[in-house]
């Protein structure tokens, strides 16, 4: 359970009357005597009352008592001699109970539930670690001199592939909704140099995986004056450090009430070519498989002690046509992934930044992508950035086994509401 303790901050107003508010986490009837446990936003209270009324467990209430010693109450402290004013009644029980430690549903009896379920300490915890590790990136970047942009969701064209988009009706026109903010952050780096955003994707990911969403949130980056995709990968290092720190200084109590074991983050993050990667691996598919992508993360664990693995310099062939090549090498190009704990978190690369290469990469079809390529025609410098999916990132980090236990309300394949 969550150790931090609403009684706790209690102890220093010993003695005097208090008002708290919250949820009736539990009620407890001994005898002669009721417990009453009231639970907020930063832990959980005890309250005794002589009265066996007492309201039932998610009755919103606010409760003014006595602030007494008790040895066995949470934080050492209990409210005695209680007035209890009920703000509002549960219409019913939740579907399972909040106040045991341990979660006794199954994951989709929670997502049906998420507005409730999620109530519960161990259920929230992930949210929590998922919004200090936000925090940590804007911090990051906010340091690095990056500025936050916002970019639309309703868009003209796909991005990454036409395969995953979901197609709308835009008063009458054909539009897309955001694989990835892609276009109109590299078109930000001709503006500000350096940018950032978080917000939604959505993906049309016909598979039903542990580790896909239809809509997850892209933590993504841009930056401008980059040698190669090097000073990205270097850029990406201090970011996911910065991610770590912020969970560790924020979500303190939601890390051990998951059991979350933060990862050291190398000074340099090791690196494979991906052509290293397939000998490593011995295959050789134009791309990595997710088997060979946990092989490899074991790998980087044995071998480099780093539970982060940078595979570098994918074949042109499987990026997409904004991926600037590899000069040196022929066929490959300057793109990366980040793998975590056996997984591809983070891809990345340097980007194209000239217009001919536009035009030739585009095979002359510019035509659908020319508000995107003003940039180009106006000067953009040598530049490149990365995406690095939240969900993935709090699911591998707390240890979850499904990507939809790091978000309150995924959507996927089958799921539509809550
Ligand atoms: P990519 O398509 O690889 O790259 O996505 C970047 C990261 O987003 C996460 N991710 C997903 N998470 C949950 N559900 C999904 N369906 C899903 N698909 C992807 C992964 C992945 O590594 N524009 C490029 C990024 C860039 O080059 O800047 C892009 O979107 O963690």
């Amino acid at each position: 359970m969550i150790s931090r303790v609403l009684s706790a901050a209690l102890a220093e107003h010993a003695g005097q009357r208090v008002t708290i508010a919250g949820w009736v986490h539990r009620r407890r009837h001994l005898k002669s005597v009721s417990f009453l446990v009231v639970r907020d936003r930063s832990g959980l209270a005890q309250v005794v009352s002589a009265s066996g009324e007492l309201p039932a467990e998610e009755s919103v209430v606010r409760v003014t008592g006595t602030v007494t010693p008790a040895g066995q109450a949470p934080g050492g402290v209990e409210l005695t001699g209680p007035e209890i004013e009920v703000l509002a009644e549960p219409d019913k029980a939740p579907p399972f109970d909040l106040y045991r430690p341990v979660v006794a549903a199954s994951l989709p009896t929670i997502l049906d539930h998420a507005p409730v379920a999620l109530r519960h300490p161990l259920l929230r915890a992930p949210l929590e670690i998922s919004a200090a590790s936000v925090a940590g990136f804007r911090e990051t970047l906010d340091g690095l001199g990056f500025t936050e942009i916002h970019t639309p969701k309703i868009v003209a064209s796909a991005t990454e592939s036409g395969a995953n988009v979901f197609g709308i009706d835009y008063f009458g026109r054909r539009a897309y909704l955001a694989q990835s903010p892609q276009f109109y952050k590299q078109t930000m780096v001709g503006v500000f140099e350096r940018v950032y955003e978080v917000g939604p994707v959505f993906r049309a990911e016909p598979h039903d995986t542990v580790r896909h969403l239809a809509q997850y949130t892209s933590l993504d980056a841009e930056l401008g004056f980059v040698a190669d995709h090097r000073d990205v990968m270097a850029v990406l290092r201090e970011v996911v450090a910065g991610m770590v720190e912020s969970v560790r200084r924020r979500a303190g109590a939601a890390v051990e009430a998951t059991g979350t074991v933060l990862p050291a983050v190398p000074d340099e993050i090791p690196a494979v070519h991906f052509t290293e990667a397939q000998r490593l691996t011995g295959e050789d598919e134009p791309d990595l498989s997710p088997a060979q992508e946990r092989w490899l993360s074991e790998w980087a664990r044995r071998e480099h002690g780093s539970e982060f693995l940078f595979v570098t310099g994918y074949p042109m062939s499987k990026r997409p046509f904004y991926t600037h090549p590899d000069p040196a090498r022929p066929g490959y190009s300057n793109g990366f992934d980040l793998l975590f704990r056996g997984l591809e978190l983070v891809t990345g690369g340097q980007r194209l930044h000239r217009y001919e290469d536009y035009v030739r990469a585009l095979d002359g079809d510019v035509e659908p992508y020319e508000g995107y390529l003003q940039a180009f025609r106006y000067g953009m410098p040598p530049h490149g950035g990365f995406a690095l999916g939240l969900e993935r990132w709090t699911a591998r980090l707390t240890g979850a086994a499904n990507i939809r236990q790091a978000t309150a309300f995924p959507r996927d394949l089958h799921r539509l509401s809550p």
